[in-house]
């Protein structure tokens, strides 16, 4: 399932409304622009994601249930104080959020949680009486709130702080609480191939993600166990694919490994 960007949406609809003239020349401009109005309600239905940075989870996670979705890209760089559409969807300015229907979300870990509820089962969750569901949801969680979360002030202070404030002693500190939460990765890491156990999860994904922030963001340098665990999980063909979509995230790997 490859994810659509809004241009590509624009282009779909123009392609098709061509088509629907080309394929059926004699029934003109009402049949276009009804095959029109019915790709404009797909794309409609379609859940949307709006932003990468965390929202790579989420794109990876709907590539891997097969789920039809757009990218709207959101520009932190830029600022987003001109982008009024996505400040409609989330007032406090942060990536990802998502739109699926009537639902409006944040928070990554918390719409992975929502998609495969809404729209699985999945593997990718397994079921609360599973043996595995415990240590899945413990690293579902500790991805975001002990890696990703203490890694975003470590990296705000190399990349962005004044020099005088680049290892101040919060900078320290969540480096420390990173490290202190990635010993628990690596001791599962030494007896299992995945978080959860023999499958790959969205504990996967979260984890995933924190482990290529922290080498991406800070130089962190990752052992042995989480470099062969790293390299399994995005040889996935899902994660390929979102590669491919995620334009930006694309863009700060190449650079990252310039670096
Ligand atoms: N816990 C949130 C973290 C979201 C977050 O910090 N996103 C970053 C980019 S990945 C962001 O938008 N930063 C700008 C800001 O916080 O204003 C999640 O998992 O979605």
């Amino acid at each position: 399932m490859g994810g659509l960007t809004l241009a590509t949406v624009g282009l779909a609809l123009n392609e098709t409304s061509a088509q629907a003239g080309a394929v059926a020349p004699g029934r003109g401009r009402r049949h276009r622009e009804i095959v029109v109005a019915r790709m404009r309600e797909e794309c409609r239905k379609m859940i949307t994601v709006w932003g990468e940075g965390r929202g790579f989870r989420v794109v990876w996670l709907l590539e891997e249930m097969g789920l039809a979705y757009r990218l709207r890209p959101v520009d932190l760089l830029a600022g987003v104080e001109d982008d009024a559409a996505f400040l409609a969807i989330n007032p406090a300015g942060f990536i990802p959020a998502i739109q699926d229907g009537d639902v409006t979300m944040v928070e990554s870990i918390a719409i992975m949680e929502y998609l495969m509820a809404r729209h699985g089962p999945t593997p990718l969750a397994p079921e609360p009486r599973d043996p595995t569901f415990p240590l899945y949801q413990q690293f579902l969680h500790l991805g975001e709130a002990g890696l990703a979360a203490s890694l975003y002030f470590v990296s705000g202070a190399r990349n962005i702080a004044p020099e005088s404030e680049r290892n101040n002693w919060s900078a320290r500190q969540a480096l420390e609480v990173f490290e202190s939460r990635l010993a628990l990765v690596t001791r599962r890491l030494a007896t299992s191939p995945y978080l959860a156990g023999e499958r790959f999860t969205a504990a996967d994904i979260s984890v995933t993600y924190a482990l290529e922030m922290a080498q991406r963001n800070v130089g962190f340098g990752l052992g042995d166990l989480e470099r062969a665990y790293v390299a399994r999980t995005t040889g996935r063909d899902a994660y390929g694919r979102t590669m491919e979509t995620c334009h930006a995230t694309r863009a700060w790997a190449a650079e990252a490994a310039r670096r």
